[in-house]
């Protein structure tokens, strides 16, 4: 068909679709009504793939994958949809001849942000992926009634608002009441004789409905539509449930655990893994046996991966489904669960590995604590004659009255990985050094990704298409073929083209921040940004301690050169974790210093973007000059913030750390910025105890100053929030070496600064930044689980170097 009738077809479906779904004219019609009315056309589109893709894998008996995982950050669907289908250009043009404001219509969609940070975005990120290169992947996760808090900023403090995103329905999920399942939690168990064998029999407990609902996962120009299954809580039907009780059922999908903050866990938050976990996998098995396969077929016809430890009791749930409900024997059983189940770490962490009280365990998962008492004892059992007492006792899934989830996860699944080069060997080194002495097989990398479509294409239409027009659009299905792009780094006039794209992606950003903050803000200044989840190890900290100097600097010292810059923050902390809110109110207040001093504000602005999101991100991203990515080095396990920026041309400003030390190696050494301590020198530093943060301290005047400025009133209204920095800092030495990095951290901004004023060179160092954001692509690191892990076909056809 030719474009111009795909646009009036398109016309034709969108005009209809608004009257048959609101009986409204376009001109009538809200944003609202004009969002849900095209999302109906699309999914109308999506549907019929949808349908012969699952067809499809029942009748040829495809190999399934199912990704489980306590959180999903898919944002808004719109446009990534509209993109996979090839229908975006179209419909642009079609809004655009009908004259509408199609960014309002997208951004009626509400983003659905159903996580907290990396993970769960990485989770959505792969969603994307599978389907693209033709892989048999499903998503299994929780329909949390409110998705992660809306925040908000009230006197620089953050303000947590519930987000209400099924207020006007999803249009894109559709609720699957026959695929429902029942979850069982709480009660007594017995395990009686019979015939059979030892059965167990449940006394009592809480039986709760857990109801799916599918949205379809596009795949990118082609036909492949997989599924994100998501399940909700209920009460069975005919069950008497008084208000109480069926609020306590409902609560099982209420809201999303808002803490990846090593908080204490909480009994509502072992209830949600079980429940996506157990209703999961009795789903999973019963479809199995439904299509006639036996049980020892199973890891040869499903690969379960679980998404870090949340979705873990899937191994004594499966161990509950074989030995209980169709009476295999413990060795028959474990063998099928264990070559089913691989697991992936995403923290170093070692307050964020979860652990469970067993007594609370016991309480809520009777039988399952059975279970893993038997797998901890099967444990022990085999591992004590050959590496000891000792070895069997530190590396046991039962331990000091807790169940250590980790462990359960290492002993029940064939694979264990990392998420990039530096956490999968500190894996290996340290956090699970046990496990690999057992098992070094079980054990491999695998680099995180993004998806370029949603990052890219969508969100920065103009990078894309200016990409285009040197290397073609094949770089569009093989992400490493953007390397051609280097080809042309000493063409002027692209180099030209690209900062002109870069300005305007500023502009877009400016106008949104004026209109939204009040804040005009310099589109000639480095938009240096840094925007992730507020944790003490990601040290927003340091940032301010440089925008501080640089302050001080401008203020008292008359010769002092500062390169215009933007400070641009955007960041949730989890509401209980008070360290990290106090830093947002310190960072509030300082922007607030900084931009109402005529003194300084034509060299520096800073701004703290509230409610961050996916759909924030792609507003940002494209716009940035800089990328923060500055935890402690040996602490981020490996971000995916710092591909996205890099894809959009943006510089790193890194340690090394997580994969900012394969970004860097990608893009050349000398087109980012890499400063601080290393991974050695910081276990040095813990191990042998010799970091004083006092020394430091009393060592740098300029630093001395800065901190000063935190207690001393030269930032205002901080004085509880200030004194609480500079305590961290101080008093309690400093945990994540801020000071430590600080000078190193200081003198690398300046040259940044210096660096920047060459525009040309500048824009050279960010076209190697994007050329080599090709292997950064989830398309291949999806298709490294697929090949090495999960052992499906894929269709990658950018297999080739
Ligand atoms: C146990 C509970 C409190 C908890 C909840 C959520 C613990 C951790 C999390 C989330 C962790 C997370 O998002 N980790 C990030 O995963 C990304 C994807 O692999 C990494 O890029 C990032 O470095 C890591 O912090």
């Amino acid at each position: 068909m030719q474009q111009n009738d795909t646009v009036t077809q398109l016309k034709q479906e969108f005009l209809d679709s608004l009257e048959a779904h609101f009986a409204v004219s376009l001109a009538d019609a809200t944003d609202l009504q004009r969002y849900q009315a095209l999302a109906a056309v699309v999914k109308q589109k999506i549907a019929t793939k949808w349908r012969r893709t699952k067809e499809d894998y029942r009748d040829t008996g495809a190999k399934q994958v199912y990704y489980f995982s306590i959180e999903f950050l898919p944002g808004r669907y719109l446009r990534a949809n509209l993109l996979n289908l090839g229908l975006l250009a179209d419909t642009e043009q079609m809004m655009t001849e009908l004259d509408v404001d199609f960014t309002a219509v997208m951004e009626a969609e509400v983003d659905q942000g159903l996580g907290n940070g990396g993970l769960g975005r990485l989770a959505s990120d792969f969603m994307d992926a599978m389907p693209s290169i033709a892989l048999v992947g499903n998503g299994n996760g929780i329909r949390y009634r409110y998705g992660l808090f809306r925040q908000a900023f009230i006197n620089g403090y953050q303000v947590e608002y519930p987000d209400d995103w099924l207020k006007n329905d999803d249009v894109w999920e559709v609720r699957q009441d026959d695929e429902a399942q029942v979850v069982h939690y709480g009660g007594n168990v017995y395990l009686q004789d019979t015939p059979d064998g030892l059965r167990p029999v449940y006394d009592g407990g809480l039986d709760v409905l857990a109801v799916p609902y599918d949205t379809g996962m596009v795949g990118a120009d082609n036909d492949v539509v997989n599924t994100l299954r998501l399940w909700s809580a209920e009460v069975p039907e005919g069950v008497k449930a008084s208000v109480s009780e069926r609020s306590v059922i409902e609560s099982i999908s209420g809201e999303l655990y808002p803490d990846d903050s090593n908080e204490e866990g909480r009994r509502l938050r072992l209830r949600q893994e079980y429940f996506f976990s157990s209703a999961g996998v009795q789903n999973i098995i019963k479809h199995h046996l439904a299509d006639g396969y036996s049980l020892h077929a199973l890891p040869f016809q499903v690969a379960i991966h679980i998404n870090d430890t949340h979705p873990t009791v899937v191994i004594p749930e499966m161990m509950r489904i074989l030995l209980d409900e169709h009476g295999l024997g413990w060795e028959e059983a474990w063998g099928i669960t264990t070559r089913t189940v691989s697991y992936t770490n995403h923290t170093l962490l070692a307050e964020a590995l979860e652990r469970w009280s067993q007594d609370l365990f016991a309480q809520e998962l009777p039988r399952l604590f059975q279970l893993i008492q038997e797998i901890d004892r099967h444990h022990r059992v085999s591992v004590a004659s050959e590496h000891g007492e000792d070895f069997a006792w530190r590396t046991s899934p039962l331990q000091d009255g807790q169940v250590h989830m980790a462990r359960l996860a290492a002993i029940g699944s064939h694979a264990i990985n990392g998420v990039a080069p530096l956490h999968s060997q500190l894996l290996q080194d340290k956090v699970l050094h046990d496990f690999y002495i057992l098992w070094p097989a079980k054990f491999s990398n695998k680099t995180n990704g993004i998806t370029h479509r949603r990052y890219m294409h969508a969100a920065n239409e103009s990078l894309s298409a200016l990409i285009d027009t040197k290397i073609g659009r094949d770089w569009r299905k093989l992400p490493k073929d953007i390397t051609k792009l280097r080809d042309f780094n000493m063409d002027e006039a692209f180099l030209r083209e690209l900062a002109v794209v870069k300005r305007q992606n500023k502009q877009r950003l400016a106008d949104w921040v004026s209109h939204n903050m009040g804040i005009d803000i310099n589109v000639d200044a480095i938009f240096d940004v840094q925007i992730k989840r507020l944790h003490a190890y990601k040290r927003q900290l340091l940032h301010l301690l440089g925008i501080l100097t640089d302050y001080l600097a401008l203020k008292h010292d008359a010769n002092a050169y500062v390169a215009p810059r933007v400070h641009i923050f955007a960041a949730k902390a989890a509401p209980s974790y008070h360290y990290a809110k106090q830093i947002i109110k310190v960072i509030n207040e300082v922007a607030n210093m900084v931009n109402n001093d005529p003194a300084v504000n034509d060299k520096m602005q800073v701004v703290f973007l509230p409610n961050y999101g996916v759909s924030l991100a792609e507003l940002i991203i494209p716009a940035a000059d800089v990328s923060e990515q500055i935890s402690t080095a040996g602490k981020e396990a490996s971000g995916t913030s710092n591909m996205k920026l890099m894809a959009n041309g943006a510089l790193q400003l890194a340690t090394m750390d997580g994969a900012n030390i394969d970004i860097i190696h990608a893009a050349g050494a000398e087109n980012a910025y890499a400063f601080g301590m290393d991974t050695d020198t910081v276990y040095k530093h813990y191990e042998q105890h010799d970091y004083s943060a006092w020394d430091i301290y009393q060592n740098n005047p300029k630093l001395h100053r800065v901190l000063d400025a935190l207690i001393d009133g030269t930032v205002p209204n901080v004085q509880e929030e200030g004194q609480a920095v500079f305590d961290s800092l101080i008093r309690d030495n400093d945990e994540y070496f801020v000071l430590g990095d600080y000078e190193s951290y200081v003198d690398t901004q300046a040259r940044l600064g210096q660096d920047y004023q060459n525009q040309q060179a500048w824009t050279r160092k960010s076209l190697a930044n994007i050329a080599a954001s090709g292997e950064f692509s989830a398309d291949y690191t999806v298709a490294a689980y697929a090949d090495e892990i999960w052992h499906v076909p894929h269709n990658l056809l950018a297999q080739q170097e």
